[in-house]
C-alpha cells in the first residue's frame, strides 16, 4: 500500500528541473503505418525533421543532447510506449552516456513515464512536459508566469485523472474502493484545483489591467501590426530591424515568450505599433494555447497580422500549416484580409531556390502576394512596409471635415482619435481637415461630426 501511494504521488509531481549540466537522450518514436507515413497520414513532416526539432527543444532548456535517435514501432505499448528491446537498449545508453534525462517526443502516459524512468534510472519528459518546461523558464512577466503555471497545473491534473482511473480499474477487480492511495490523489487534485482557481482570479485581474491599457491605446489611433509565426522563424529579428530595438533574438526555440510592443513610423508617415510575441510549434499543448489566449489577444485584435515564415527551413510548409491551424483556433481564418505572409531568410537560399521562391510568390492571387525578405540583411523590408501600409489603408477610412476655426476641442479630438492628413483654412473662413481613422474611430467620428461624415 505504501509503495502504491508513493508511485501514485510520483505521477502527480511536476517534472524535476533537469540539472545544470543535464545530459539528455532524445527519442523520436515513429509509428509505422501501412502507407509508410508517420503518426497521421496527412503529416507532411519527416521523422528526421521531427527529431531535429525535438533536439532543438531539449537544447532550449540547456540540456546537452548526448544522443538522439528514431525508434520505429508498429504499435504503442501500453506499459512502456516503445518495445522492450528498445527500452533495454536505451537503458544501456543512459548508463554508458551518463544521461540523466530522456526526452520522449510524443505523449507518454503517467504509467509509461513511471515505467521508463524506472528502467532507465533517468527523468523522462514527454513533448508537452518539455514545452511546458521551456515556457516556464522563459516567462519574465507576472502574466507570463501565471499563464505557464496554469498550463502546467492543468497538465498535472490531467495526468492525475489518468492514473487514478488506472488504479480504480485495477482495484475494481478486488471489489473494494477507497484506501490511502486514492485519498492522497483526491487531496492532490484538490490542492491543484485550489491553486488553479487562485491563478485564474489573479490572471483575471491582470487581464482587466491589460484590457484597460489596450482600450486606452485604441483611443490613440495607432494601428497594431502583430508578428506571428513558427518558433525561430525570425519574428524578433524582424521586429528589431523594423523598430531598431534590441529584443532578444536567438537561434533558440521559444526565445520570446512575453509580448513586446513598440511603435514605428512607416515610410509614408503612418505610425503603427508592432507587436512581437510567442512563437508557435507543432502539437503546441492545448493548455498552453488556452493559457496564452489573453496574450494572443493582441494578435486577435491586430489590424495587420504578419505571418513570418523561415523559407530556408526544410519543413517550412509543415510549419506554416501548424501556424495556420493555431491561428484558426484563435478565430483567424487563412483568407483574413489582415494576414500578410512574410517569407523570411531568403539570404540563405541559393540562386535557384530564390528564383523558385519568387515565382511561387507571384502565383498567389493579386493583393495577397507574400513578401520575400531577409530580416538579417534588410532586403525586401521596404516592400513589406508598403504592403503593411496598403493593407492598413484598406481598413482605414478617410474623411474630409469642415470645422469652425474656434472649435479647438473638436480639432484636438481629431488629433487624438484619427490621423490628421491635411489641415487648411478655406476662403470660406472655415478649417478643412482631412483625416483617416480605423473602423472604431470612424464610427465615433460619424457620431461627432454627423453633417460631414
Ligand atoms: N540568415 C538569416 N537568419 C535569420 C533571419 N531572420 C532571423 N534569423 C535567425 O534566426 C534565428 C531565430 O530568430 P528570432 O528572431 O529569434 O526568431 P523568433 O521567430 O523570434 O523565434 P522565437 O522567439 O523563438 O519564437 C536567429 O538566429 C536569427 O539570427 C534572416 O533573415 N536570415
Ligand atoms: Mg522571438
Amino acid at each position: 500500500m505504501e509503495q502504491r501511494k508513493r508511485d501514485a504521488r510520483a505521477d502527480s509531481l511536476p517534472p524535476d528541473t533537469p540539472g545544470q549540466s543535464g545530459r539528455a537522450i532524445v527519442v523520436e518514436p515513429w509509428l509505422k503505418r501501412p502507407s509508410g507515413r508517420g503518426i497521421s497520414d496527412d503529416d507532411p513532416r519527416t521523422p528526421e525533421g521531427r527529431l531535429d526539432e525535438a533536439m532543438g527543444l531539449a537544447r532550449a532548456i540547456d540540456l546537452t543532447v548526448v544522443e538522439g535517435g528514431l525508434v520505429t514501432l508498429n504499435t504503442v505499448r501500453p506499459a512502456t510506449y516503445i518495445g522492450t528491446g528498445k527500452v533495454d537498449e536505451i537503458a544501456g545508453l543512459t548508463k554508458s552516456l551518463d544521461a540523466g534525462v530522456v526526452i520522449m517526443d510524443c505523449a507518454v502516459s503517467p504509467v509509461q513515464q513511471r515505467n521508463l524512468e524506472k528502467a532507465w534510472n533517468a527523468k523522462v519528459l514527454d513533448r508537452t512536459g518539455l514545452i511546458l518546461e521551456i515556457f516556464g523558464r522563459r516567462a519574465r512577466t507576472r502574466e507570463g508566469a501565471l499563464q505557464v503555471e496554469h498550463a502546467h497545473l492543468t497538465y498535472q491534473k490531467s495526468r492525475l485523472v489518468r492514473s487514478w482511473t488506472h488504479l480504480e480499474r485495477q482495484r475494481g477487480g478486488f471489489g473494494f474502493l477507497g484506501g490511502p492511495g486514492e485519498t492522497q490523489l483526491e487531496a492532490d487534485r484538490r490542492v491543484i484545483e485550489d491553486r488553479l482557481r487562485r491563478i485564474e482570479a489573479e490572471l483575471d485581474k491582470v487581464k482587466r489591467t491589460r484590457k484597460l491599457h489596450r482600450d486606452s491605446r485604441k483611443r490613440v489611433p495607432y494601428p497594431i501590426v502583430a508578428l506571428v509565426g513558427y518558433t525561430n522563424a525570425g519574428k524578433s529579428t524582424l521586429f528589431n530591424r523594423m523598430t531598431s530595438a534590441t529584443v532578444l533574438s536567438a537561434d533558440m526555440l521559444f526565445a520570446t515568450l512575453d509580448p513586446t510592443l513598440r511603435s514605428l513610423e512607416l515610410p509614408q508617415g503612418t505610425r503603427v505599433i508592432l507587436s512581437d510575441t510567442v512563437g508557435f510549434i507543432s502539437d503546441l499543448p492545448t493548455m498552453l494555447v488556452a493559457a496564452f489566449r489573453a496574450t494572443l489577444e493582441e494578435v486577435i485584435e491586430a489590424d495587420v497580422i504578419l505571418h513570418v515564415r523561415d523559407m530556408s527551413h526544410v519543413e517550412s510548409g509543415a510549419q506554416s500549416q501548424d501556424v495556420v491551424k493555431i491561428l484558426g483556433e484563435l478565430g483567424i481564418e487563412p483568407n483574413d484580409r489582415r494576414l500578410i505572409e512574410v517569407w523570411n531568410k531568403i539570404d540563405r537560399l541559393d540562386a535557384d531556390g530564390r528564383s523558385g521562391l519568387m515565382a511561387s510568390a507571384q502565383r498567389h492571387t493579386a493583393g495577397q502576394w507574400p513578401v520575400p525578405i531577409s530580416a538579417v540583411t534588410g532586403e525586401g523590408i521596404d516592400t513589406l512596409e508598403d504592403a503593411i501600409q496598403s493593407r492598413l489603408a484598406e481598413r482605414r477610412l478617410t474623411f474630409a471635415l469642415t470645422l469652425d476655426p474656434s472649435d479647438g476641442a473638436g480639432l484636438s479630438w481629431l488629433y487624438r482619435h484619427a490621423e490628421v492628413l491635411e489641415r487648411e483654412f478655406g476662403e470660406d473662413g472655415l478649417m478643412h481637415v482631412t483625416v483617416r481613422a480605423d473602423a472604431d474611430n470612424a464610427a465615433r467620428l460619424r457620431a461627432k461630426f454627423p453633417s460631414d461624415a
